[in-house]
Parts: C-alpha cells; sequence; structure tokens
C-alpha cells in the first residue's frame, strides 16, 4: 500500500487561467490521445481565473464533483473522473475525491473555461497525491489529455503546444507590452463543444487540408514575430489564423460567430484605420479577444464597449500559469 493512503485524507488547491491561442489549434492527429494535429501558440491571461479543490478522502464511496457550485453533469463528471483515475493510476492512490471547482468568468463559452479548467484540476489533483512528485511538463502532459489547450496553461506568458502533444514556455509575460480586452457578448454556453467542432470540420470542410497546411506556417511565423517583439506581424498573424480556423470551420457548417462577432471585427479594423495597432482573435465561440499595447488600453475599450451587443469589456495582460495555493487564499 503507497504512502499516500495512510492518512484519510488529503488535498489541494489550484488556480490556473485560461489561455488565449494567437495561432490556433483546431483538428486532432490522434484522437484518442488528444493529440493536435497543428501546433499552437498562446498567452495565458491574469485577470480570469478557476480556482479547484481535490481532497482524496477515504470516506468517500465515489468522486463528487461540483462546478461553479452545481453537482457536475454527467459528462463533466465523466471528464474529471477519467483525469482523477489516471492520477490515481499513477500515484497508486485508491481514495475518490471530492473536487469543488469555480471560474470567476462564464463557463463553456469559448473563452477557454476548460483550459483553466483542466489545468486547474490537473495541478490540484496531483499535488493532492503525496507519492507523485511530477514536474510542471507532467502535469500539462496530463491536463492535455483531457482538454488539449489545457496543456499550455500551465505556463505563464506565451507558451506553445507541438503536435508530439509537448507544451512549454515560450516568452516571460512581460516579454510583450500587451492588453487583451476580453469582449463578453454572451453568458450562453456553446451550441457545439471544441472537440465536436474540430471532428465535424475534420470529416466534413473541404478546406480542412487547407488548414493543415496553413497552420503550421502561421505558428513558424508567429514565433519569429515574437521573438522580434514585431506587434503588427504577430497581430495580423493572429488575425489570418483566427480568420483560416473560423472559415475552415464555417465551410463545415459550424460557426461559433454571431453578428456582434464580425461588428466587433469591423470595429477593431476601423479602430487601425485611425492609428491605433488593435487586432483581433476569436475562439470556438462568439467573443472577441483585442491584442492592443497598454497605452491604447483605455481608447479601445471604450470603442469596444460602445458596440452594440457587447455586455462587458474585461482587460487581461499576460499572466501567470497555474499555481498551488494554500487554502487561506481560497
Ligand atoms: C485553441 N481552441 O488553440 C483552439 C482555438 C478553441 C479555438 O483548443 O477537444 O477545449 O478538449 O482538446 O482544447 C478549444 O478546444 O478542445 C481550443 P479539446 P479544447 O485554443
Amino acid at each position: 500500500m503507497g504512502e499516500c493512503t495512510l492518512s484519510a485524507v488529503s488535498e489541494a488547491t489550484a488556480v490556473a487561467h485560461p489561455n488565449i491561442a494567437l495561432a490556433k489549434y483546431w483538428g486532432k492527429r490522434d484522437v484518442a490521445g488528444n493529440v493536435p494535429s497543428v501546433p499552437s501558440l498562446s498567452v495565458t491571461l491574469s485577470g480570469m481565473a478557476t480556482r479547484t479543490l481535490v481532497r482524496f478522502d477515504e470516506a468517500l464511496a465515489g468522486d463528487r464533483v461540483v462546478l461553479n457550485g452545481e453537482p457536475a453533469t454527467p459528462r463533466a463528471h465523466a471528464r474529471v473522473v477519467e483525469l482523477l483515475d489516471r492520477v490515481r493510476q499513477a500515484g497508486g492512490e485508491s481514495r475518490r475525491a471530492f473536487v469543488q471547482s469555480a471560474n470567476d468568468f462564464p463557463t463553456a463559452s469559448g473563452l477557454a473555461s476548460s483550459a483553466s479548467g483542466f489545468a486547474a484540476l490537473a495541478l490540484a489533483a496531483v499535488r493532492a497525491v503525496p507519492s507523485l512528485d511530477w514536474s510542471i511538463e507532467q502535469v500539462s502532459d496530463l491536463a492535455r489529455q483531457s482538454s488539449a489547450s489545457a496543456a499550455r496553461s500551465l505556463f505563464a506568458g506565451f507558451a506553445e503546444l507541438e503536435t508530439d502533444g509537448c507544451a512549454r514556455a515560450v516568452a516571460a509575460p512581460e516579454h510583450l507590452d500587451m492588453r487583451v480586452l476580453v469582449c463578453v457578448v454572451t453568458e450562453d454556453k456553446k451550441p457545439l463543444s471544441s472537440t465536436s467542432g474540430m471532428q465535424e470540420t475534420a470529416i466534413r470542410s473541404p478546406y480542412y487540408r487547407a488548414w493543415l497546411e496553413a497552420a503550421p506556417e502561421i505558428y513558424a511565423s508567429m514565433k519569429s514575430a515574437l521573438a522580434a517583439r514585431d506587434w503588427e506581424a504577430l497581430g495580423e498573424l493572429s488575425e489570418r489564423s483566427a480568420l483560416a480556423m473560423h472559415a475552415c470551420a464555417l465551410a463545415a457548417g459550424i460557426f461559433y460567430v454571431r453578428g456582434v462577432t464580425l461588428e466587433l471585427m469591423t470595429a477593431v479594423r476601423s479602430l487601425r484605420d485611425h492609428g491605433l495597432a488593435a487586432y483581433f482573435t476569436v475562439d470556438a465561440g462568439p467573443h472577441v479577444k483585442v491584442l492592443v499595447r497598454t497605452s491604447d488600453a483605455a481608447r479601445a475599450k471604450q470603442t469596444l464597449e460602445g458596440t452594440r451587443g457587447v455586455l462587458r469589456v474585461l482587460e487581461t495582460r499576460p499572466g501567470n500559469g497555474a499555481t498551488v495555493v494554500v487554502p487561506a487564499e481560497v
């Protein structure tokens, strides 16, 4: 019997932040192993967070999962248990767990809640098993198996996820003077999960092959632009990646964008026409994330807030990776 089963209860709480892919991942090379077909490059954001407690407890007969104050749906419960089972298997752990997780932003809406959620869950679960002494790369690999984008949220600042499934940090948060204005346009959950959207795209989009060719080129150019701190190139490549991803999905009949999404994209272009170097990106949801320099943030925010259909604009910036917090901070 392992050391971890000696005590009745062991727990850890982790905080993780969403990350926004600037060079997008869309499509899986290995569906069962959840390995992406294309490399991606992201920025982890402070200003939005998931907080997750995992408590292994001898007294529990089964895993109990509470998400945002409610018992998890059967599907969410199953995804959490799958991750816990991997941790139990690796750590010789037999106890069931109580999991409590909450986001301070809308869930499953295209704001990368699965990225921060699975990053926080993976870190808390691993650190709650005393016999597991995993590196952050191992925790990232565990998170990736549940949600590929989550692999990137373990790392601070700019991170990448390669097609071998490995994620790593590329540049520190302070590498670039950047704000990300997250334009929230709905509190609703998205009608189609990213996982299903990707599968449908791969099967039905006549442009899927073109995406598989274009995405690695965009990623490689973006990595160079980031290294060179070339703001305009980074911004243009971010737009190109988002547009290529959405065009590819759209051709398969999958659209995450709404009217307000297009209005915001147009507003960003208009800001640029007026000399403000703002660039957009859009994930698997209708919200628009706008990249601006710090000195332009207030002006851009005002324009975006004034666009009809925008509920609010969150000002975020490149931030920390996932961390374990002491219970007093919870
Ligand atoms: C990304 N997205 O690179 C892309 C861009 C959304 C648009 O990864 O199937 O929750 O669990 O690996 O990671 C969102 O999908 O999907 C995502 P799975 P995930 O951030």
